[in-house]
């Protein structure tokens, strides 16, 4: 919950100094502090949910791994070992981890900020991005509940998962091949039953509110398997299913319309991302499975910053198309102008003087908007390379790794990897 949003403040999520209301007492902060972020990960039994996530942990935990910038810790230790069991299962015996149908399960992770102990610490305004991780099992959507209490612990998860930012629709690659030449048979029934899932799920989520004000606003169309694809980039996956399936997409994207406030600022099916765990290499006699090669992965890095830098930025595209309500803007991207302000602590660039070369436009210039969160949005390219570095010099961990995030969402975009929507 934002600090705005929430009647009573929030120690973890108290902004810096600069950008506080006026009247506002800076508390005690608590250390250390933390920025949560959600991310809403939906797919059908089999489609590759446990090894993505088990492959996004598993390699920050080897003895070889090293990140200048930060640590990826499990909050439950218990939930983290058995993911790194996972992970070793897949890289020292080429053993897939068993399946977990029909469980939802939410993971917790910590991005530590390293450089805690410096003084200069002290002035940013967090330490720790925490990640939650919430599957959400595509047969739900499939299968009628077989019980009342079915039914209320599918709306319960659905509910808990509505305060993240970006849900990630998992297109199972293996399908895809099954389907080979008839791909709209696949496609459209995926995007069927997730639409009816949502349907079925829609009088019970509604029951207090005419529409949803939280409400995940980013539907990432995600390929996972992609390894199984080695001649595809991003936009032959999309290609394919705008081609085939651009009407069940258009009908996702109308149901989910119906249930969230401001529906225009909502993107489904605009932004895709190609995703492999691993590669998995099979038998050339038979179909069993004789290597799991961890160290070939696709699109993982850049989950992290699709989750934390990417509702920040599209939360300005549509501040500039259209006028979006304080309550939206409170729970979308919550925190944005936290984090805004970390990004734009780069050492000899003031936010000043970057927001001084920015054109306001439009509601931009109305009074929702904060300058820091538009420069932030906008940084690209040279800009951003150049406060990374000053950054890094200067040991600023916190700037160094947004600033890093959002280089990562370029290269992403470079390497064809990710389309993010220019909407
Ligand atoms: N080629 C390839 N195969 C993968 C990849 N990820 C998963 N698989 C295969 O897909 C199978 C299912 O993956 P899981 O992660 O268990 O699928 P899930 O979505 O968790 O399925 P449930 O637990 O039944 O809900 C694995 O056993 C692998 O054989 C990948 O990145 N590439
Ligand atoms: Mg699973």
């Amino acid at each position: 919950m934002d600090w705005l949003a929430t009647g009573g403040l929030e120690l973890d999520d108290l902004p810096p100094p600069s950008i506080a209301p006026v009247g506002y007492v800076r508390a005690m902060a608590k250390y250390p502090r933390i920025r949560e972020q959600h991310i809403a990960v939906f797919g059908e039994s089999g489609s590759g949910k446990t090894v993505l996530v088990s492959s996004f942990f598993g390699p920050t935990q080897e003895g070889s791994y090293s990140n200048d910038l930060w640590d990826l810790v499990a909050d439950d230790t218990g939930q983290g070992n058995r993911l790194y069991q996972n992970f070793l299962g897949m890289r020292d015996r080429a053993k897939a981890p068993a399946p977990t149908r029909f469980a939802a399960t939410t993971y917790s992770f910590t991005v530590k900020l390293k450089g805690g102990d410096n003084p200069e610490a002290n002035k940013r305004p967090f330490d720790a991005l925490r990640l939650a991780w919430h599957d959400y099992p595509g047969e739900w959507f499939e299968e009628s509940p077989s019980s009342d209490e079915e039914a209320n612990r599918r709306i319960d998860t659905f509910r808990s998962l509505l305060c993240s930012d970006v849900a990630l629709l998992l297109v199972d690659g293996q399908k895809l091949l099954d389907y080979k030449g008839e791909e709209e048979r696949y496609l459209r029934s995926l995007l069927t039953n997730f639409r009816q899932g949502v349907l079925r799920l829609k009088d019970d989520l509604l029951s207090d509110e005419d529409r949803l004000v939280e409400f995940p606003r980013i539907w990432i169309v995600a390929l996972s398997k992609a390894d199984l694809f080695p001649d595809w980039d991003i936009y032959s996956f999309r290609d394919l299913v705008i081609g085939k399936a651009a009407d069940h997409l258009d009908g996702l994207r109308s149901t989910l319309k119906d249930l969230v406030d401001t529906p225009d600022a909502l993107s489904v099916g605009e932004d895709f991302m190609l995703l492999s765990s691993a590669k998995f290499e099979l038998s050339s006699t038979g179909p069993e499975l004789v290597e799991i090669d961890v160290t070939q992965r696709v699109g993982l890095d850049l989950i992290l910053p699709v989750a934390s830098m990417l509702p920040l930025e599209r939360r300005v595209q549509w501040n500039e198309r259209m006028e979006i309500p304080r309550r939206v803007l409170d729970t979308l991207a919550d925190g944005a102008e936290t984090m805004a302000a970390a990004l734009m602590a780069g050492k000899g660039l003031g936010i000043e003087k970057l927001v001084a070369k920015l054109p306001i436009v439009g509601p931009l210039a109305g009074k929702a908007a904060v300058p820091a969160l538009i420069a932030a949005a906008r940084m690209g390219g040279a800009q951003l390379r150049d406060i990374n570095a000053q950054a890094r010099k200067h040991h600023d961990f916190l700037t160094a790794t947004l600033t890093q995030f959002k280089l990562d969402l370029e290269q992403g975009v470079k390497e064809k990897l990710f389309i993010r929507s220019l909407k």
